[in-house]
């Protein structure tokens, strides 16, 4: 059985999984109203990942006897200044994402709840992924600089990214 300081703050990680989407599908449609329909596409991946990591969360909650609590979603950002303005948006929010993985593990330890230790180390190997993923983004935008035949370039690889639903326990 969870502890309700660990339930909290499972819940809350809910909702930051939750807002992920919401605000990688903001940027989704972002990237729709620029012309650059395979950084949209990307994004519209993201926000599944995010939504798996969400389900992920409440499976785990109701197994381990919890109740899921979902809370309002904050708003997100709806315009960048620029393509890699809105990528590095996104590797903030990651490693804001990041930060609060590890103080959930964190809590688990000073718990002694050694099952949401081990449920978590999940996330753990998936942040280096998340973070690594928009930071490869960010390098390419980087080195095709403003030139517009760069940045089709980029939107077209970007475009070929396929969704691979994660084993959802
Ligand atoms: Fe992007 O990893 Fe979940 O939030």
């Amino acid at each position: 059985m969870l502890s309700d300081k660990m339930s909290d703050a499972l819940n809350s990680q809910i909702n930051k999984e939750i807002f992920s989407s919401y605000l990688y599908m903001a940027m989704s449609m972002y990237f729709a109203a620029e012309d650059l329909s395979g950084a949209s596409s990307w994004m519209r991946i993201q926000v599944l990942e995010e939504l798996s990591h969400a389900e992920k969360f409440m499976n785990y909650v109701n197994e381990r006897g919890g109740r899921v609590s979902l809370d309002s979603i904050e708003k997100p950002a709806f315009s960048w200044k620029s393509p890699l303005d809105a990528f590095h948006g996104a590797q903030d929010h990651e490693r804001f994402i990041s930060s609060s993985i590890n103080d959930l593990v964190g809590l688990a330890r000073e718990e002694k709840d050694f099952m949401s230790d081990n449920f978590l180390q999940w996330f753990v190997a998936e942040q280096v992924e998340e973070e690594a993923s928009v930071s490869e983004v960010i390098r390419m935008f980087k080195l095709a600089g403003s030139a517009g035949g760069g940045l089709l370039m980029i939107d077209k690889e970007l475009g070929s990214r396929v969704f691979t639903p994660p084993t959802v326990n």
